[in-house]
């Protein structure tokens, strides 16, 4: 049977990781399932949520201090065995019952990389500024790379170990997403998108990211272009 890596990044995640794990729990992918999970040195009481959760299915891994999403999902990658490999958040923002779907261009077709896209199908429930933000960093990269892409920051990456193993990360924090996709383009790697849904959250209920990010991971896709 073929194994299904989850690496889900947690920071401060108490009210949801216990729900993102069961979702995950209740989908059927077909595959065997191996979650990771990168705690970053939570304050809110989620790393004793983790301590609890004595599984052979899940690995936790706590960091020393907060390095930032892209630390975590790198960390994650090097202890993922799965020959497909997934990041999910820890919020509840996309669902896990979307797997099968994403995965299906790899298990029955030729692809190698899929992103799920909540833009694919026009705004849905994002904010604007939130939208126009996005659309601006993934307009860099269709102009730098030379792809056409509609949503390069989403969550729902998809990759074959062969895929993913081959690139060369160096982001610790969210400019991470425009690091995973620039390197793939690099590499030549086709980025198949599938639509998903969205249900976006607050900075009340818990949100890390700020507008102030877009402008740096706009020029980290800008240094991508031109570095190796
Ligand atoms: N380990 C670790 N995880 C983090 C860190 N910062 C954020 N995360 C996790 O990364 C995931 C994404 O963070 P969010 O704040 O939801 O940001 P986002 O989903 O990229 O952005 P939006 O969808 O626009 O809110 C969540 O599971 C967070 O808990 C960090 O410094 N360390
Ligand atoms: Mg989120």
């Amino acid at each position: 049977m073929k194994r299904l890596s989850i690496i889900i990044p947690v920071y401060n995640e108490k009210k949801t990781i216990k729900e993102i794990i069961r979702r995950i729990d209740n989908v059927d992918t077909g595959m065997e399932k191996e979650i990771i999970v990168v705690d970053g040195c939570s304050t809110d009481g989620t790393k004793e949520i983790l301590d609890n959760l004595q599984r052979k299915d899940i690995k936790v891994i706590f960091e020393k201090r907060r390095k930032g999403k892209g630390a975590a999902i790198r960390k994650g990658l090097r202890w993922a065995t799965g020959d497909i490999q997934l990041i999910q958040d820890a919020d509840l923002e996309v669902h896990p019952a979307e797997y099968p779907y994403l995965l299906s261009p790899i298990l029955n077709g030729d692809k190698r990389v899929v992103f799920g896209s909540r833009f694919l199908k026009g705004r849905g429930k994002t904010r604007f500024g939130s939208y126009v933000g996005n659309k601006a960093i993934t307009w860099a990269v269709d102009i730098l790379f030379g792809a056409n892409l509609t949503d390069i920051a989403t969550c729902h990456k998809v990759f074959t170990r062969d895929a993913i193993k081959k690139l060369h990360l160096r982001s610790n924090g969210f400019e991470i997403e425009a690091e995973i996709t620039t390197q793939l383009l690099k590499n030549n790697e086709k980025i198949y998108e599938v639509p998903i849904d969205y249900i976006p959250r607050t900075h009340q209920e818990g949100k890390k990211l700020r507008w102030r990010i877009g402008f740096k991971v706009l020029f980290a896709i800008i240094k991508f272009r031109f570095t190796r």
